[in-house]
């Protein structure tokens, strides 16, 4: 039997966007940005100290540029911890994965958990958020339960994130998935392009800083229509950034439409609906808990959707310890 590691994450939706890097290397954003983590789609990951550096993801041996970023991965974790180690990789996701629902976040977090235990560091909540950052920049936000600010930071130490207090927000999710596959260009090399092509971008960081200010100040007054607001229009600027790309980057497609008009007429019917959606064409609406029914079967009309759920506020990674055979 060997010692293992096995730490659960969660995805999580920003409602404030990371689109753009400042330094590709160290995974230091542009703009700071900030989420909500989600009770669904759970990824548990496995890490074993072993021979040989292996992973596999849903059953599946990882392989070529997938297998080389956890394996770039486990290097942090080695230099960190000052071990040789290799180590073995085993990870689910509940979820699709590379669909715009956030498997990178839940991913980068579970492995930074599970491989910290692992390596035996004992490293706070900041330390890991840092550590799952290096991984994907996403990552750093699920660490930690409910909303969460990723401050961009000016250098490793300091872009980490942290948890943001939302005093009488019950706020749901409604994922509407009109294509469950994988997304036709990665966030990272669409994100790469946005900042080297688009024109936008320097409008992007502008305004985002101000989307930002307006949402801390909206979750702090527990106002959730000013919430989803801000988070909608963050939203439609971010994909108006990409848009403006060279090629552009399009993830909206006619289905998502559908979805986003929907929102629209419910809001003007007097249901408190907001959407975001990230890179992909799915939709995912915000709500208060207690309409998060009727606005499912809203969009569930539309006849759009090859799943549609309801995801609540989740909680932060957590690690448990086990053996594997
Ligand atoms: C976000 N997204 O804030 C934004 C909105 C997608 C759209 O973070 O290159 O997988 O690994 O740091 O974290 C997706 O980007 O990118 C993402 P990397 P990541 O949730």
């Amino acid at each position: 039997m060997t010692p293992s590691s096995t730490a659960v994450a969660h995805p999580n939706i920003a409602l404030i966007k990371y689109w753009g890097k400042r330094d590709d290397r160290l995974i230091l954003p542009a703009t700071s940005s900030l989420s909500l983590t989600l009770d669904v789609h759970p990824t548990t990951t496995t890490v074993a100290l072993a021979e040989a550096d292996s992973a596999s993801l849903d059953g599946a041996p990882m392989t070529g540029d997938a297998l080389e970023r956890v394996v770039r991965f486990l290097d942090l974790v080695r230099e960190l911890a000052g071990s040789e180690a290799r180590a073995s990789v085993v990870s689910t996701n509940a979820g699709p994965t590379a669909a715009g629902l956030a498997s990178s976040a839940s991913g980068f977090a579970a492995l930074a958990a599970a491989a910290a235990h692992a390596y035996g560091l004992d490293l706070d909540e900041r330390a890991l958020s840092r550590l799952a950052r290096r991984g994907s920049g996403s990552a750093s936000r699920s660490i930690y339960p409910g909303f969460a600010q990723w401050h961009a930071g000016s250098d490793d130490e300091s872009s980490f994130a942290e948890p943001v207090e939302a005093p009488g927000i019950d706020a749901a999710m409604v994922v509407a998935v009109v294509d469950g596959g994988p997304k036709h260009v990665s966030s990272r090399a669409a994100m790469r392009e946005t900042v080297r092509t688009s024109p936008f971008f320097a409008a992007w960081i502008d305004s985002s800083a101000v989307d930002l200010a307006d949402l801390r100040a909206a979750l702090a007054a527990g106002d959730l229509p000013a919430v989803g607001d801000v988070a909608e229009r963050n939203a439609m600027r971010m994909h108006a950034t990409m848009l403006g790309a060279e090629p552009p980057v399009r993830y909206l497609s006619p289905a998502s439409v559908a979805v986003l008009d929907r929102v629209r007429q419910l809001r003007a019917e007097g249901v408190g609906a907001w959407a975001t959606m990230d890179a992909g064409p799915n939709v995912k609406v915000l709500t208060d808990r207690a309409d998060a029914e009727r606005v499912r079967a809203a969009v569930a009309e539309l006849g759009v959707t090859s799943s549609l759920l309801v995801a609540g506020s989740g909680p932060g990674v957590a690690v448990r310890e086990g053996a594997v055979a």
